[in-house]
């Protein structure tokens, strides 16, 4: 134990005896909206001063879904009667649309224009001579999202004084994608089962909708796929449709609206399907081919259909030509044709497609890793303009680590959207404690150089970089139907964190962390930067017991837990082999310009870096060069002394991490407190697995020892 650490133990063991918290136990199922009493005095009294009572000016679902928002939680922070009033007193928090003649009197016209229609501003302020404070915003969505903002401030205990907060997302598309089966299993799902009750549906139905709904729009997320993208066609049966209709009435007030993954084989009849070996379709048609005027018109029924159902309804998110699905490509039509037939139907509705780069057919390049860019770049300015290209962040898929999808910079004409995956498919399910704003920032920063030095992914994604018309990010979630939502505590911080970045992506991950913390977990200043440091190094520590130095898709077949890198049978690009190519020369897939040149892909001078083993940065060794054994890396050490060194600290590093959970223990909810001891126990030992299995089996390649103490 450092002594820092150690110094901050004992100071906090000295604040148990001064703020110490009468634990209740937690389940989880609040997430971060727990509303506990402000534990700082001083701040309570302040807060009590200011604020006296609520007065939400309009009258809609949602202004109705802030009103209780805010009489529910306000008296719980402030321990005190915070009433709803309709006369302006001194104090009032008041909620009012721009348009409202109070609110036009409050001269905050000016600011108010220049913010969007999700935007919303919080400002401290005079209203018929009383001091009061103004949550406004254009439309009632703003006023929701400026409500939880405000809450979020007094939850994290913030100066209310002098408020001037004017806030707006910088994406559009802000967006959640539930793998979820209608069986109800979900696909990478680690959670429990859906959360869709669709036998249930649309008769009976489940709070959890509506808890669901409210803990995304506290942090702005503000649409949803409800199924898998490997999508069953039976989604767009009517029987279905009345149930998504329903879930999609439940999530409107809170400015969410519902997308569906389309099966693009939906058109074709079952016999047919059955006659041509496919999974059976919906329709009553013998192909699904875009050009066929018939199987425009059966999308044009269809999506009327649908709209009469759900009459915001988002669009389509299609996975084709991907893993088995069909697609275009099976009538020798383009990934173009094909979201271009779709986007046409949706198109009078202001529908969107969502068509996914997930590509790898193995005729188009012998490296999985560039076979997505050399499919869609050439497509570049055929797309429709309600068409986004949906990418993973990395080129493989989601990888504990990967350098960035050289796709982004590479279709300035096309809107990218941007896929990051929430559910820890190859991050310890929700076994292990991984903490992913650090992950989501360094692919957020990274510079493709597209357009020179600053052309990050983030420029981007927010459409700055080459002004896209429409602006997404989609997450694939990590949310099942067990109480806590997400099955490990920890991986609620990687929902919140995923709606908090969607919204405004310059947000550090340290900050992101503090407010989780604080509204999750604990006030107490000193065992939040425990719990901060458990989190920010918890990616790296599992990069580097699983994948270090660049290694890549080595895990367990099917299940993706644990590790397997002797896999070598099955489809090529499925073995662990085929990328992790050890051999008695070295480790590492050479995707320099002296093997499958996959540097190509990049911009300058992002090329010649990878390209150069010299300059590559280590992190990406393996993925980018074939290196010796003895190789020398910048600390000195060889590949095969550094990849050691890298298990090693990947593991002491989850060792640290119970450390420090123990000495948090008097602080934390006793049930929350032992759900996570358990799970980082399993971390622990699986951990120890991932890092003796493949440094044993490396070790027969390198023929050089394993010394294990570190
Ligand atoms: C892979 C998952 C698989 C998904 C696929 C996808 O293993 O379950 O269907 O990605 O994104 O990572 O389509």
């Amino acid at each position: 134990m450092n002594t820092l650490f150690k110094s901050s133990l004992s100071l906090a063991f000295l604040l148990t005896i001064i703020f110490f918290n009468t634990a209740s136990a937690d389940d989880g199922y609040d997430l971060w909206l727990k509303y506990n009493k402000v534990g700082n005095q001083a701040l309570l009294e302040k807060y009590s001063q200011a604020i006296s009572s609520i007065i939400v000016l309009d009258k809609s679902k949602t202004c109705r879904i802030i009103q209780k928002e805010l009489s529910a939680n306000l008296p719980k922070l402030l321990a005190k009667p915070v009433p709803l009033k309709r006369m302006i007193i001194a104090g009032a928090v008041v909620i009012g649309k721009s348009n409202h003649p109070l609110i036009k009197k409050s001269r905050c016209a000016k600011q108010l224009g220049a913010l969007n229609n999700e935007g919303y501003l919080i400002k401290s302020t005079k209203i018929n001579g009383k001091q009061c404070i103004l949550i406004t915003a254009k439309k009632d969505i703003g006023l929701l999202y400026g409500s939880f903002h405000f809450l979020r401030l007094i939850q994290t205990q913030q100066e209310i004084d002098n408020l001037n907060i004017a806030s707006q997302p910088k994406i559009q598309y802000r967006i959640l994608n539930h793998w979820d089966n209608l069986d109800g299993i979900v696909e990478r799902g680690y959670a429990g089962k859906s959360l869709w009750k669709w036998n249930d549906l649309p008769d009976k139905i489940d709070k959890r909708y509506f808890d669901y709904a409210r803990a995304n729009a506290s942090i702005g997320v503000n649409g949803t796929v409800i199924n898998n993208v490997n999508a069953n066609p039976n989604i767009l049966r009517p029987e279905y449709l009345k149930k998504a209709a329903k879930l999609a009435d439940i999530f409107r007030p809170y400015g969410i609206r519902v997308f569906l993954s389309a099966n693009f084989s939906a058109p074709i009849s079952a016999e047919f399907a059955i006659e041509q070996n496919r999974k059976g379709g919906i329709g009553d048609l013998k192909t699904s081919n875009p050009t066929d005027p018939s199987v425009q018109q059966w999308w044009k029924n269809k999506v009327k259909e649908i709209y009469k159902y759900i009459p915001d309804f988002g669009g389509f998110l299609v996975k084709a030509n991907s893993e088995g699905m069909p697609g275009p490509q099976d009538y020798n039509k383009t990934h173009a044709e094909g979201a271009n037939m779709l986007a046409e139907a949706l198109q009078p509705y202001k529908g969107i497609v969502m068509w996914r780069a997930f590509v790898y057919d193995a005729d188009v390049d012998p490296d999985r890793s560039k076979r997505s860019y050399k499919e869609f770049v050439p497509l570049d300015s055929q797309f429709l303009p309600n068409i986004f290209v949906q990418a993973k962040n990395g080129p493989i898929d989601f990888q504990p680590r990967e350098p960035i999808q050289p796709l982004f910079g590479a279709m300035p004409k096309t809107p990218l959207m941007l896929e990051i995956q929430l559910t820890q498919e190859y991050l310890g399910h929700s076994k292990h404690l991984v903490y992913l704003a650090p992950m989501w920032k360094e692919y957020l920063e990274f510079d493709t150089y597209a357009k020179g030095p600053g052309s990050t992914l983030a420029s981007i994604i927010d459409g700055t970089l080459h002004q896209y018309k429409m602006t997404g990010i989609a997450g694939v979630t990590n949310i099942g139907n067990d109480r806590n939502w997400c099955g490990h505590f920890f991986a609620q911080a990687n929902w919140y964190t995923y709606g908090r970045l969607a919204w405004d992506h310059s947000l550090t991950a340290e900050q992101i962390a503090d407010e989780w913390i604080t509204m999750s977990l604990t006030k107490n200043q000193d065992v939040l930067k425990i719990v901060r440091s458990i989190m920010m190094g918890s990616w790296e520590a599992c990069i580097n017991y699983m994948t270090p130095l660049g290694l890549h898709h080595i895990m367990q077949e099917g299940f993706h837990y644990g590790p397997e890198p002797s896999l070598g049978k099955g489809r090529e690009d499925w073995r662990s082999t085929y990328y992790h190519r050890a051999d008695s020369v070295g480790l590492g897939y050479n995707r320099s310009s002296t093997g499958s040149d996959a540097v190509s892909q990049y911009f300058s001078p992002l090329r010649e870096t990878f390209d150069n083993i010299e300059t590559c940065p280590e992190k990406y060794l393996l993925w980018f060069h074939h290196a010796a054994w003895d190789h020398k890396l910048r600390s000195g050490k060889t590949l095969w002394e550094e990849l050691r060194a890298k298990y090693y600290s990947g593991t002491n590093y989850v060792n640290e991490m119970i450390e420090k959970w123990s000495s948090v223990k008097t602080y934390i909810d006793p049930d929350i407190f032992m759900h996570v001891q358990a799970r980082l126990d399993t971390q622990k030992t699986d951990a120890g697995i991932w890092r003796d299995t493949c440094l044993q089996y490396f070790q027969g390649f390198s023929k050089k020892p394993i010394i294990t103490a570190e």
